[in-house]
């Protein structure tokens, strides 16, 4: 049965949420009530973010994070606010945060489990390029009323029930999947409400638009190399702003393709399985597109640690099932340099 049930742009995102758990009969509205959390820390913290240049709250924290990477002040405040929201609506049994070393347990008696990563792209803040808040929910395998453990935390992407994304743009927007097809809201400030403005989104089969960072061309294995050159031989556009949610959300829109592969600094990528890729490889494949590692599903590999990172190739299916073929002809030593 489609929950979506041909809701038309505009309807709010309580009424849509609303709409979908009456598609779901034994739902409890608990999924309901977590995405109204997040959809709520969302509206504090886009406010925070527009106020940050006046509020002086721009610049360094003065703290890193497990990361070890310079807290920005609004990353700390990200931080805070999707915490609080999620521990008051009570819906979270715990947090796996790119903010915290452990997990944060919140309710036991709840039986979801959030990743999330409240302000990526933080590097932009100061520069007011856009950045988001990426998060995925599972449900946890533990038995209600006991603290969540390593294990529920450690899920694999298929096993997400929801996923999405803020992004904090020209307009801020919350794109989301609960596994039947991808819907985006624009918030309207002015009534405080997010509404329905893209409805199923669906990725371009194939695109023109190419993200990676090629200040890390020389790094690159040959195979990527060699797919860079491709994409400036066929005329493709050069797209990347150095923040994962504005590059995945352009093409998703537009067609195309995002890569953060192995790097000297980062041999097993940069991108954290648990709180971007899995969530964006969710929203990815129920929009019609691919996400990979350059040789298995993002959502098929087993997390072993919480801060893990992997190499992203995420967008369009023709375009990452050519990195893929590039990877293959490297693995039979057919790729020329
Ligand atoms: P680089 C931001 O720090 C981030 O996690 C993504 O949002 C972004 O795409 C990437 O890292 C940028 O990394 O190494 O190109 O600056």
């Amino acid at each position: 049965m489609t929950t979506n049930l041909g809701l038309p742009v505009g309807t709010t995102l309580d009424r849509f949420i609303k709409t979908n758990q009456d598609g779901f009969p034994f739902a409890s509205g608990e999924l309901s009530q977590l995405l109204r959390d997040i959809a709520l820390a969302g509206k504090i913290l886009n406010r925070e973010i527009n106020q940050a240049g006046l509020g002086n709250i721009l610049g360094d924290f003065g703290e890193t994070n497990v990361q070890g990477e310079n807290q920005q002040k609004l990353d700390v405040v990200a931080d805070i606010r999707f915490t609080r929201a999620l521990k008051n609506g009570g819906e979270v049994c715990a947090i796996i945060s790119e903010e915290k070393e452990e997990i944060i347990h919140l309710n036991p008696n709840s039986k979801y489990l959030v990743a999330i990563d409240p302000l990526d792209g933080s590097s932009n803040i100061d520069a007011n390029v856009s950045i988001g808040t990426i998060f995925s929910i599972y449900r946890r395998k533990s038995k209600l009323g006991t603290r969540a453990t390593e294990e529920d935390m450690l899920q694999p992407g298929n096993a997400q029930i929801a996923a999405g994304y803020l992004l904090y743009g020209s307009s801020t927007m919350l794109v989301y999947t609960t596994g039947d097809k991808v819907n985006g809201f624009t918030y309207e400030p002015s009534l405080g409400e997010f509404f329905l403005s893209h409805r199923n989104m669906c990725i371009p089969e194939n695109g023109k638009i190419f993200s990676i960072n090629e200040g890390y061309y020389y790094e690159y294995d040959d195979n990527i190399r060699n797919y860079i050159e491709q994409c400036k031989q066929r005329k493709f556009s050069a797209r990347y702003i150095g923040s994962l949610v504005g590059d995945f959300h352009r093409n998703l829109l537009k067609g195309g393709i995002y890569l953060y592969p192995s790097t000297n600094a980062n041999p097993q990528g940069k991108l954290r399985l648990l709180y971007e890729c899995n969530a964006l490889a969710f929203i990815a494949e129920q929009a019609g597109g691919l996400a990979t590692d350059g040789r298995q599903r993002i959502m098929d590999i087993q997390p072993e640690s919480f801060h893990q990172r992997t190499p992203l190739f995420i967008g369009s299916p023709k375009m990452v099932e050519e990195v893929g073929e590039v990877f293959k002809q490297q693995l039979s030593g057919r790729v020329h340099s």
